[in-house]
């Protein structure tokens, strides 16, 4: 029997495509495999726009304003990254005996672990809310894959025809053999101009794909580098993208997750928190994936998130150098990559993980 049959989510929008891009991926999956009724409550519609399709699978997504109109919860509220649920909706939670869950953002840091899915007593409620924080190792939630993506990125990837056809109905020229094919989706903060300009005498064209929101369709030429200005990608669409490059710069959160899923080198633009805390994250993020990769490789990729977000503070200022070294190790940075994804792939994954606690949560009440 299903014990689940509903779930809201409320996300409330901090800045960029990240929350929305999360709880709507989660949604969908909620949706389309675990046959869930999912109700999307978001308080920022032009972002929403960004990221949400017009065919909702099923998704009910709902303008979350000051009044809102929630009669009755679902079995199971999920309160996205820390986002306050509004008191009318934890009455009817109450009503209802909903299950509470925080659903935290990702870290590698190994306090996730001791933090991840411990109930706490909510005293003017009654009910019992918990943190759930993904994250890359068994006992974190895991982290949101679709059930049949891996088999997608597979079939994809021994298709060239296909990638061909995927990229020419998507402003990306086809496969050379010749070319490096990057993707990049990174903050303003990122050095890209210093990035171009070391590549600029590399000894392969480089062709760089940048998927923008104001983006038209363009090419820039900077010596042999090729820069492709393209229009922002369905989250689907996206995938296929991180799928056919030979690097992938990602930022944030789902992004991030994403390259990860693709099996394919990537580069972390982390998103900047106070007092320094997302170098932590980073670091710990790194030394985590360190030994997926062979010694000199993963120095290399080190060196060049040292260089991508810190601008080489940390580790080195021989910037030119980096990126042309950084290059030269892509077949070591991609057994890495593909041995990391398959490890990630080995785990629970994040909605399967959250439903199997929601049903324990439930059953004992
Ligand atoms: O956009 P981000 O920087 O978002 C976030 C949020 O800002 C959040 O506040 C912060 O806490 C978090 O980062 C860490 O990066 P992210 O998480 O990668 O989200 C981007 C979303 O956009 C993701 O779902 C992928 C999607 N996307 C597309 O669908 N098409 C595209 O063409 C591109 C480039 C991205």
């Amino acid at each position: 029997m299903n014990l689940i049959k509903s779930i809201d989510i409320f996300c409330a929008v901090v800045d960029h495509f990240g929350d929305i891009g999360v709880c709507w991926r989660l949604s969908r999956q909620l949706a389309v495999e675990h046959k869930i009724s999912v109700r999307l409550f978001v308080d920022d519609l032009e972002s929403a726009k960004a990221i949400i399709p017009e065919d909702r699978c099923g998704v009910e997504v709902s303008y979350w304003a000051k009044c809102l109109d929630y009669q009755a919860a679902a079995d199971v509220v999920i309160e996205a990254f820390g986002c306050h649920l509004p008191d009318q909706v934890v009455a009817a939670m109450c009503a209802k005996r909903s299950v509470w869950i925080d659903l935290e953002y990702l870290s590698a840091e190994d306090w996730v672990k001791t933090c991840h899915a411990i109930p706490s007593y909510h005293p003017s409620t009654g009910l019992t809310k918990t943190l759930f924080f993904p994250g890359f190792e068994m006992g974190t939630g895991g982290v949101i894959r679709e059930n049949d993506v891996i088999l997608y990125r597979n079939a994809f990837l021994g298709d060239r025809k296909g990638q061909d056809f995927w990229r020419t109905s998507h402003s990306v020229p086809e496969i050379s053999d010749n070319c490096l094919d990057i993707s990049l989706f990174s903050y303003q903060t990122a050095p890209v101009g210093q990035f171009i300009e070391s590549l600029k005498n590399f000894d392969q064209p480089v062709r760089i794909f940048r998927p923008g929101r104001e983006a038209r369709q363009s090419v820039e030429r900077v010596g042999s580098v090729e820069i492709y200005d393209i229009p922002f990608l369905s989250q689907v669409d996206y995938d296929y993208l991180l799928w056919t490059c030979d690097l992938n710069f990602v930022r944030g959160e789902d992004s991030f997750v994403r390259a990860q899923l693709a099996g394919k080198p990537f580069v972390w633009n982390i998103y900047v928190q106070d007092e320094g805390a997302h170098l932590v994250k980073l670091s710990a993020f790194l030394q985590k994936i360190s030994c997926f990769y062979d010694e000199i490789s993963f120095e290399r990729l080190a060196n060049l998130h040292d260089l991508w977000n810190e601008g080489g503070q940390i580790l080195t200022k021989q910037g030119q150098d980096t990126w042309v070294k950084a290059l030269h190790s892509l077949p070591g940075l991609k057994s890495g990559a593909r041995n990391w994804s398959d490890y990630l792939c080995d785990q629970v994954d994040l909605s399967t993980q959250l439903l199997e606690f929601a049903k324990v949560q439930i059953t004992r009440t």
